[in-house]
């Protein structure tokens, strides 16, 4: 029932500065603002950059032993992390023993303003999850719930190549509809979404103008 229901248009949240045909309802607390983030993309990309040079993107292994394809570093209070003893947050970055880098004021700013765009005031993270992307690497259906705060959303920024992203449903067995995310492009997760079973499909090989041969996605949690 799901996967068959189209994709809405949602009026704006006051005071909304973007076209109703760039903001789609995939369901129950999940909105796509498409391009959102596209003017202030190259500033965020010089910030990930910055970020990488203190704190390495790596390839983690997962607890069953499988090195991702996806290659990642974090900023903020803490940093996601995947290793032989399983999922977890950590303060430290395990590569350096030091504190990941902290969360540049652009991060915050557009964090805060795409969770009011869909209605969510009060968005306030003290995570970003920075994945990189190459062509082939991809992200297996999953759910994100390693966070204490699971009554906060998650927002979502595609930099980059576009990606298909595989958006299920609350049970791993629900299959998943296929959605393009494109450069700027930023996605709120809220509610009843929260909890919905993701992934990304193998990305394609391209150019992209920002990032060259690759995608990088930032994750904003509120993860304590
Ligand atoms: C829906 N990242 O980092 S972003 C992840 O494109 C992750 O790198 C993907 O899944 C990426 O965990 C997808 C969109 C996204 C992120 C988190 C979600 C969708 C979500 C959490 C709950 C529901
Ligand atoms: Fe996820």
């Amino acid at each position: 029932m799901r996967r068959t229901r189209r994709a809405s248009h949602t009026a704006p949240a006051t005071g909304s500065l973007l076209p109703m045909e760039d903001r789609v309802q995939l369901a129950e607390g999940a909105v796509v603002l498409r391009g959102f983030a596209a003017d202030r993309a190259p500033g965020l990309l010089a910030r990930v950059r910055e970020i990488a040079a203190t704190a390495p993107f790596r390839h983690l292994e997962t607890p069953g032993g499988y090195r991702m394809s996806v290659a990642m570093t974090n900023c903020g209070r803490a940093g996601w992390v995947s290793d032989r003893r399983g999922y977890r947050y950590e303060m430290l970055d395990p590569l350096s023993g030091r504190p990941w880098p902290p969360m540049p004021e652009e991060f915050m700013d557009l964090a805060a303003r795409a969770a009011n765009e869909a209605g969510l005031g009060g968005f306030d993270p003290d995570v970003c999850l920075i994945n990189r992307y190459e062509p082939g690497a991809r992200l297996s259906l999953h759910q994100d719930r390693d966070e204490r705060q699971l009554g906060a959303p998650i927002v979502s920024v595609s930099l980059g190549l576009p990606a298909t992203f595989l958006w299920g449903g609350l049970r791993r067995s629900d299959r998943p509809r296929r959605i393009v995310l494109s450069s700027g492009d930023v996605v709120v997760w809220g509610g009843p979404s929260r909890l919905v079973y993701h992934g990304v499909a193998p990305l394609a090989e391209g150019m992209h103008e920002l990032t060259g041969r690759c995608r990088i996605n930032l994750t904003f949690r509120q993860a304590f």
